[in-house]
């Protein structure tokens, strides 16, 4: 996800765009984790389950504070079987965080396999249910979907929102599409060159 992350801050000038070549290059302070070296990033990442921890603190200090905004957190599928997620899902209830919205990619694939063989978590929306979330399940490749999501989240009080968005990991690319080898390999110049012409570029 974060090179999707550092495309969206070159745009919102955090950095300059050419920049963005340095793409884990050695030295580079745009690295395959991101950091808070990176201008715009206000919290590491790379260990998987603890985004939603820091958006419960996030959200918290602005109740506290009497601020308001929204905090939105994006989790893997795989990502959720971390026990911490579960610890701030019960967080984020008891505390009726409605300004945190959680948004699943539900992309059915980890990085050794499928979920479901790995460790089964359906039902999914059921379990969020009943940690005190409102639930909402869309398709995550349709943009109106998402949009009407979010803002069905705005509306939703004393209770947190879980988006459960069902994609396909590596959609678009038919070679590359639900499959776990692809999680971290780059493409050789072929493969790169089919990819860009599936997507149309
Ligand atoms: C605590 C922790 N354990 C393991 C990893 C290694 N790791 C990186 S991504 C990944 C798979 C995540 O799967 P998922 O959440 O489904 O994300 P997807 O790749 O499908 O977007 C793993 C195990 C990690 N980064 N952090
Ligand atoms: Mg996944």
């Amino acid at each position: 996800a974060c090179p999707a992350l550092y495309v969206v801050l070159a745009n919102r000038g955090f950095f300059p765009k050419d920049e963005l070549k340095t793409f884990r290059k050695l030295g580079s302070r745009l690295q395959g984790h991101v950091y808070t070296g990176v201008p715009g990033v206000e919290h590491n990442t790379g260990s998987l389950g603890q985004g939603l921890s820091v958006a419960n603190g996030i959200a918290l200090s602005a109740r506290i504070q009497g601020m308001n905004f929204n905090t939105y957190c994006l989790l893997g599928d795989g990502e959720i079987q971390e026990g911490s997620v579960w610890e701030s899902a019960m967080t984020s209830g008891h505390h009726k965080l409605d300004s945190v919205c959680a948004i699943l990619d539900c992309n059915k694939v980890q990085e050794n396999g499928p979920v479901k063989e790995i460790k089964n978590e359906e039902p999914i929306l059921d379990k969020w249910q009943d940690f005190g979330w409102h639930v909402i399940e869309v398709d995550g490749h349709n943009l109106s979907e998402i949009i009407n999501a979010l803002d069905e989240f705005d509306t939703v009080k004393d209770r947190p929102t879980f988006i459960k968005a069902n994609t396909v990991k590596g959609k678009g690319v038919s070679f590359m599409e639900g499959q776990a080898k692809w999680h971290g390999k780059a493409p050789d110049k072929e493969q790169l060159a089919a990819a860009l012409k599936e997507l149309g570029f």
